[in-house]
């Protein structure tokens, strides 16, 4: 899927706006930062 008009360098479906990390690939539920200890909660 190709967002228009909306940056996303990391291609992690959350636009770089709103992308806490916006080079790090993540999911959406952590505002686009990985989970490195699993602990729920971005590093
Ligand atoms: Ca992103
Ligand atoms: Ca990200």
């Amino acid at each position: 899927m190709k967002l228009r008009g909306v940056r996303d360098t990391d291609k992690d479906g959350v636009i770089d706006s709103e992308d806490l990390c916006p080079n790090d690939f993540g999911p959406g539920s952590m505002r686009g930062c990985p989970d490195n200890d699993g602990d729920g909660t971005p590093r």
